[in-house]
């Protein structure tokens, strides 16, 4: 018989847990939405496209899942959501690729680019609500640094890492994808601090958290590691068609 989550502890406890997440995951997108203003609310939600957040509705993807999934809507263009860049450098950026692989490396930035810079449209989706079709990213494939690298039949997760602390886990199925980048071009230019410049992750399938911005190392392994996100009450996997936002 399922339990009244009412009157389990247990459950209250989760449930109060997650609340607070969400007030602060609100409080957070809010803040950094509006970079303090009122104003700046109502021009962040003037930005929500609802001519396009409804064509979107309105398209399939090639498997049948719908274009835009539950609960988000469409704005133009990414919008900056904060976090802490590491040395902005091209020059002094070093991408560490380790872990369950036979042959551990690490690149600069050059020799990053010279595994094979591929050009993808995805639409990208924010936990928070936002959604981006079609952004033009450029980058190279995770795929090709896992084949470079030897990944062994042990691995089974991807962690981005990036400057103090930030990671994202991802499951490697995902990470493989071809349109799973680590990419340094949005849109024709040059992928801006804000976003994530000189070079950021992109896993399109999932919530964008799983994006890491500035990202400096690759590690494949065996063990599963939440990230800044999923231990801050965000769900492990992000999946956002299934609304994997919480928990
Ligand atoms: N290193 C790092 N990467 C990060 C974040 C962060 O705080 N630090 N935020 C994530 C979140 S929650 C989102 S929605 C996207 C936002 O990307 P954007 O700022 O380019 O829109 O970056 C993700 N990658
Ligand atoms: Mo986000």
């Amino acid at each position: 018989m399922p339990q009244d989550a009412d009157s389990d502890p247990d459950q209250r406890e989760v449930d109060a847990f997650l609340s607070r997440q969400r007030l602060i995951t609100r409080r957070r997108f809010v803040s950094q939405a509006v970079g303090g203003t009122a104003l700046a609310v109502l021009g962040y939600y003037g930005l929500i496209d609802d001519g396009l957040t409804r064509e979107a509705r309105a398209q399939t993807l090639r498997d049948g899942r719908p274009r835009l999934p539950p609960g988000q809507r469409v704005i133009r263009r990414l919008r900056p959501m904060g976090g802490t860049p590491g040395d902005p450098s091209v020059e002094n950026l070093r991408i560490r690729v380790y872990g369950d692989v036979e042959r551990p490396y690490e690149l600069t930035f050059a020799q990053l680019l010279e595994l094979g810079v591929v050009t993808r449209r995805v639409d990208v989706h924010c936990v928070t609500g936002w959604s981006v079709l079609g952004a033009r990213f450029e980058g190279v494939p995770v795929r090709a640094l896992a084949e470079r690298a030897g990944v062994r039949p042990s691995a089974r997760h991807v962690i981005f890492e990036a400057p103090y602390g930030y990671t994202a886990n991802v499951p490697l199925r995902e990470a493989l994808a071809p349109d799973a980048l680590l990419s340094h071009r949005l849109d024709g230019a040059a992928l801006e601090r804000d976003h994530g410049g000189p070079l950021r992750a992109l896993v399109p399938s999932l919530y964008f958290w799983k994006s890491a911005k500035w990202v400096t190392g690759v590690h494949f392994t065996g063990r599963d590691a939440p990230g800044y996100w999923e231990r801050r009450g965000y769900h492990n996997h992000g999946d956002p068609w299934r609304e994997e936002r919480y928990g």
